[in-house]
């Protein structure tokens, strides 16, 4: 018997109490998805920072002594992932986890999270995002929105009129630090949302879904859950990708539905029992 029977994933990420994102997404999605769900946490928020105030305690000098009990029960993992970091400590904090942990089996998906809409997030610093650019070596998959891929790559962001060539640059700069595969989310085209995905030694592809109300908190948190179980799972990336883009799509057209305000994030349990495993 081992504790290794089962696919897992460790999710470091943050657990924000309110406001449906990060771990609060993760953990329920990855285990739909019939993968276990193993949280690192790297912080405690009371709501996430899109309010206008927030309570914060920081995790981070707990991680290492959190990591070496697991390192005791000699645990494996199929998927490492990683999402929200508040500091540029919990960004290096989740390199060593990865020294420590990754297998040859093991895949590892980044989410970048920093920004949107050309804007970083509240507490993110020039250099947080830096030190996000290092880790993107570490990624198997990564999967930026468009104002991720941009700080990334430092390329100017805009709001619309994106070249196919400009995004397949972006993707190909992106993936020759490291990940073999990458998706730049978000990619606004007049009634579409459009999503470019680039795996190396593939043809890109760009898959649209027509855009629904506003941009809603959380959602690329669901985006890369759904990614990593279903890339543990075997599941085609290109399916995964356009799995992951219509069960957003029906959450938020079910939170619009329920007058839910957009900083709450998408009433996605409403809707699990709606998502594939494969
Ligand atoms: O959904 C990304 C995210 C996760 N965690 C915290 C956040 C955000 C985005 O604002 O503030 C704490």
């Amino acid at each position: 018997m081992s504790h290794n029977t089962q696919k897992k994933i460790a999710a470091i990420n943050d657990i924000s109490g309110f406001g449906k994102c990060s771990m609060t997404v993760t953990l329920p999605i990855v285990s739909y998805l019939k993968v276990q769900c193993n949280p690192v946490p790297t912080s405690i928020f009371s709501n996430h920072t899109a309010y206008p105030s927030f309570f914060f305690d920081d995790y981070t000098d707990r991680m290492v002594p959190y990591m070496q009990e697991w390192k005791k029960l000699g645990l494996k993992f199929d998927g490492i992932m990683s999402g929200y970091l508040g500091s540029k400590e919990q960004i290096q904090m989740v390199k060593t986890f990865i020294d420590e942990f990754r297998t040859d089996q093991t895949i590892v998906l980044i989410d970048p999270v920093m920004g949107d809409n050309g804007k970083t997030y509240s507490i993110y610093t020039e250099e947080m995002c830096e030190a996000m650019k290092g880790l993107v070596h570490y990624a198997d998959i990564l999967t930026p929105n468009l104002t991720e891929a941009c700080i990334l790559t430092d390329t100017p962001y805009k709001e619309e009129q994106w070249k196919m060539k400009e995004l397949v640059a972006m993707a190909e700069s992106l993936a020759g630090k490291g990940p073999d595969k990458v998706v730049i989310t978000g990619i606004r085209q007049g009634d579409f949302i459009a999503n470019l995905v680039y795996e190396k030694g593939k043809e890109y592809r760009i898959l649209r879904t027509h855009k629904v109300g506003t941009g809603r908190s959380g959602t690329g948190d669901i985006f890369a859950s759904i990614v990593a179980a279903d890339a543990v799972n075997g599941v085609d990336f290109g399916r995964s990708v356009k799995k992951a883009s219509s069960f957003i799509k029906k959450c938020i057209k079910r939170s619009i539905e329920l007058d839910i305000p957009r900083a709450d994030g998408v009433c996605f349990e409403e809707l699990l029992h709606t998502l594939k495993i494969n």
